[in-house]
Parts: C-alpha cells; structure tokens; sequence
C-alpha cells in the first residue's frame, strides 16, 4: 500500500509573513524617499530664485507635503519687480545714488517702499551680497538703511514700523560721535557692521518693499 507523502510547502508561513514585511517597508521607504526628494527640490528651487535676484521671475511658492506624521506647509511669495531682490517674502533693493537720509527714504517713498528694516543675520548678509552684486568694483560700499534715532538718542526705531530687535552694530557703535549721528549706515569699517551717522552724509542706500 502507498502511503501518499505530504507534500512540503516550498514556503513557509513565516517566511511569506517576512516577505510581505519587507516588501511593505521597501514601499514606505520609497515614497518617503520620493517625498523628502520632491520638498528638497522644491527648496532648491526657492534658494536658486532668492540667489538669482536681479530681473527675479515673479513667482509663489506653495507646497504642502507629509513627512512620517510631520506636515510640512511652505508658501512664500516672492513676487518682486525686475531689479528688486526677493528676501523672506520681501523685495530688496540697492540705491547707488549718494544722497542723505532723508532723501534716501523720500526716493525710496517713490517705489512705494522704505529703508530697508533688518531683522536677522541672514537677510543682512542678502543685503552685502545685492550691494556688491550692483556696486561699482563689487565693493562693500557704506549705505543708509532705516534705522533712526532721531526723535530721542539712543531710542531706535525703524521708519517702516517694525519692531527694532535685531542689530548689528560695531564695537563702540552707536557713539553719536559730536552729538549729530543718529541714523544708521551700514558696511561701516573693517567689520562691514553698523555705525550710526550724521543724518545729512551723503550715502548710497537700500530700500525694501512687500513682495506682492
Ligand atoms: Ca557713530
């Protein structure tokens, strides 16, 4: 009599349970991957707008994407006029005319913009790069920004209205050296930081406006 043998399953239970998983795991590292890569080209995208400012396409970035459980949002408009440099959802520009401060607001005025406010590193840097991107020699050339202390000394205010936090002045600034220094210039002395100066100096300048 023939004893039918049992046939072996070629796989066992196990090892079909650690295939699924593994074929799971490949699936969600994959989509993951394709995420992580869409953001960062998304970001590569906005960093190549923000370092080719002159003649700046208009543009808006808006992007939402899941990473794990993290939701990432990012929308910033870099909306700006030819000749003006996106920074963080503004729009940056450098004067080379000399004029005083005054004057230098007023021309800003004009373009419907103010001096420039600064409120971080970053966006000062941005500031020394346009400069010399546009200045003659490509040199760090002193400017007016809009920082002012004129209604009372050593009280400073932006004359865009925003909060005056950030600074970056240099050693032994603001002096109001004979009394009469009380709007801010910028690429002062060997540190490129901040000095306050006579008002009426004639300086070059930035202005600076909402993207839009
Ligand atoms: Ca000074």
């Amino acid at each position: 009599m023939l004893i039918p043998v049992k046939k072996r399953s070629s796989v066992a239970p196990q090892e079909v349970t650690l295939v699924i998983i593994i074929f799971n795991i490949c699936i969600i590292s994959t989509m993951r991957m394709l995420t992580v890569t869409l953001l960062f080209c998304a970001m590569t995208g906005l960093t190549i707008t923000n370092g080719n400012p002159i003649n700046a396409p208009a543009k808006e970035l808006s992007l939402n994407t899941t990473l794990g459980k993290f939701t990432v949002s990012i929308s910033i408009s870099t909306n700006c006029p030819s000749g003006w440099t996106p920074f963080n959802g503004h729009c940056l520009r450098f004067v080379s005319s000399e004029l005083s401060w005054a004057k230098s607001q007023q021309n800003c005025q004009s373009m419907n913009a103010n001096l420039a406010s600064v409120h971080s590193i970053e966006e000062y840097h941005t500031i020394q790069r346009m400069i010399r991107q546009n200045s003659l020699f490509s040199r760090d050339v002193k400017a007016w920004i809009g920082g002012s202390d004129c209604q009372e000394e050593n009280t400073w205010f932006w004359i865009d209205g925003t909060p005056f936090l950030f600074t970056n002045w240099c050693d032994r600034e603001p002096d109001n050296r004979y009394s009469k220094q009380h709007c801010i210039q910028i690429n002062y002395g060997d540190g490129k930081c901040w000095s306050d100066a006579d008002c009426s100096s004639l300086r070059p300048s930035v202005c600076a406006k909402t993207a839009s």
